[in-house]
């Protein structure tokens, strides 16, 4: 009799520690669901990069219009760029002048381009901000011309011209690989 009676407690005591393994099993999948979203890789891409030749010595053009004729420009890391900015306008340096900046990854354009356009004084160049900047040209007027030469490190960055409401439109992406 007495062994009769042991049988279905047992088999209660299994059930429940089938019970309990189950549940551990499912809070280990939500924690591997968990860690694969936090690792996915952000990685700047450049749309149309694998279509420019890479050059270490590139000429931009600003006009009229407030555009760079060049908006990609690729060149190889670790070895010197020379960029040169012409200015094809007509109009008058105070009205429409350009200059080219190149501006270190991460940079905020619009805090930058507002400080930028306070800097009359310093030819739109923010000293406020001179920590975000790699390299720039002087602001030319009509028919000037000026040359950048600097050695990039590998990265994307972007050159804007900072004369005040020029940037939105006036700006390109430099890729060094
Ligand atoms: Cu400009």
């Amino acid at each position: 009799m007495k062994k009769l009676f042991f049988i279905p407690v047992l088999a209660a005591v299994v059930s429940l520690a089938a019970c309990g393994g189950n549940n551990t099993k499912t809070e280990g999948s939500t924690e591997n669901k968990t860690e694969e979203t936090a690792s996915e890789p952000t990685v700047e891409t450049v749309p149309g990069i694998e279509n420019v030749t890479i050059s270490n010595t590139w000429t931009v053009e600003g006009n009229d219009q407030m555009k760079f004729n060049t908006e990609l420009i690729r060149v190889k890391a670790g070895e010197p760029l020379e960029l040169t900015l012409k200015n094809v306008g007509k109009m008058p340096k105070e009205s429409m002048g350009h200059n080219l900046i190149i501006l270190k990854s991460g940079v905020d354009l619009p805090t930058f381009g507002g400080e930028a356009a306070a800097a009359a004084d310093n030819e739109y160049i923010p000293k406020s901000a001179l920590s975000s900047i790699v390299a720039h040209t002087k602001l030319l007027g009509p028919g000037e011309e000026d040359k950048i030469s600097v050695t990039l490190e590998k990265g994307v960055y972007t050159y804007i011209c900072s004369f005040p409401g020029h940037y939105a439109l006036m700006q390109g992406k430099i890729v060094a690989e």
